[in-house]
């Protein structure tokens, strides 16, 4: 017998009340409600495969309180230049040949100047070209950037709201939550998929979670890809210190994102190595169909390819092909 009496799938503006009773669900009966929307538009059992490459490491301006690049912390990461165009598309090809579908660039920017978006530009042609989904994450962008991209063929463009609207500036404050919603407008304007999610673990309420999660759900369409971080804490940075949060708390987000974003990749992004395996199995039956694949995030460590191939097995899950979705969607 099903307990709950809350319709399975419920279409339109999520509220943060909404969301939060979600939240409050049991266990169980949260997980059925993810699950069975899951498998109302994915193909439960197949999982697709992003690989992430950092173009361009540290010196970043901006003051983002969990992040191991920004200037402002001492992480013991130094400023790096622009990686160039021929080392990104030999490890793009490598990622390929090891089963990625998509592969996301990312820059240590507050956004980027005309000249460095020349280069990147280029690589996305390259990358491309190789056959493979484009992603880049490069921070904010001014009127006409995203033309560019969307030319060269980029795919998706990651810019994340990272928290709830309301706890946005106890995180970050060189930028507004305001700044990052006109950027996704932005990418919206010139025809490129949305990549857009944020982070749990930094000391936020359980409302501020569902706040995100309303917010990210509410986005006009909701975006196609959703990464779920949990923090991983770098030493030096402010939130390096605070408690851990409990990594049930991280799959029932996970539901949450899954039920109020039906036809949404919901990825498994950062903290994966820390979760364990029967966590991340939680995950993939509240609905998450997406990771990061490869030993390397950003500037932190990922699960090696391999132990992701021995439990993609353990739990029967196959790696989704290009454009793999079952049923039609937005993506
Ligand atoms: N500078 C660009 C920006 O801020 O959009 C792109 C790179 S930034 C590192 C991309 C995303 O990585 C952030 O929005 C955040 O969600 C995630 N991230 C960064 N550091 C993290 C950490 N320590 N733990 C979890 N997620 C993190
Ligand atoms: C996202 O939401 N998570 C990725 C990607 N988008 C760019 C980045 C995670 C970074 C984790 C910390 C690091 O490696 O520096
Ligand atoms: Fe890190 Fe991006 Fe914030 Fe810069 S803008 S500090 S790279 S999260």
């Amino acid at each position: 017998m099903n307990t709950s009496t809350a319709p399975v799938e419920v279409a339109g503006d999520w509220t943060t009340e909404a969301v939060e009773a979600l939240y409050a669900l049991p266990f169980n009966d949260l997980i059925y409600r993810a699950a069975s929307v899951h498998r109302q538009h994915f193909d439960p059992n197949r999982v697709q495969l992003s690989t992430l490459l950092s173009v361009k490491t540290g010196g970043c301006s901006e003051d983002c309180g969990y992040c191991a690049q920004s200037a402002r912390y001492d992480t013991g990461l130094g400023r790096e230049r622009l990686l160039d165009v021929a080392e990104v598309v030999e490890t793009a090809r490598a990622a390929k040949t090891g089963g990625a579908t998509r592969f996301c660039m990312g820059a240590a920017w507050r956004g980027p100047k005309d000249r460095d978006l020349d280069a990147v530009v280029e690589m996305v042609r390259e990358v491309k070209a190789l056959g493979l989904e484009t992603c880049v994450t490069l921070g904010m962008l001014r009127p006409g950037q995203a033309e560019r991209l969307k030319a060269a063929g980029l795919d998706y463009y990651n810019h994340n709201l990272d928290t709830g609207s309301g706890f946005y500036g106890e995180v970050i404050t060189t930028h507004r939550h305001a700044d990052r919603l006109d950027t996704l407008a932005q990418v919206r304007a010139a025809g490129i998929h949305v990549c857009c999610g944020g982070i749990i673990g930094m000391g936020e309420s359980r409302r501020v979670r569902a706040q995100l999660i309303a917010e990210l759900a509410s986005l006009d369409p909701p975006p196609e890809s959703v990464p779920i971080n949990m923090l991983v804490k770098i030493p030096g940075t402010p939130l390096a210190a605070g408690e851990d949060l409990d990594p049930l708390e991280f799959v029932r987000t996970v539901a949450c994102a899954r039920i109020t974003m039906p036809t949404s990749h919901v990825r498994l992004s950062a903290g994966r190595r820390e979760l364990g395996e029967a966590v991340q199995a939680l995950c993939f039956l509240a609905g998450a169909n997406s990771i990061f694949y490869g030993d390397r995030l950003l500037t932190t460590g990922n699960p090696e390819a391999d132990a992701d191939r021995r439990l993609f097995d353990k739990l029967g899950l196959k790696p989704e092909p290009v454009q793999g979705r079952r049923c039609a969607g937005t993506d």
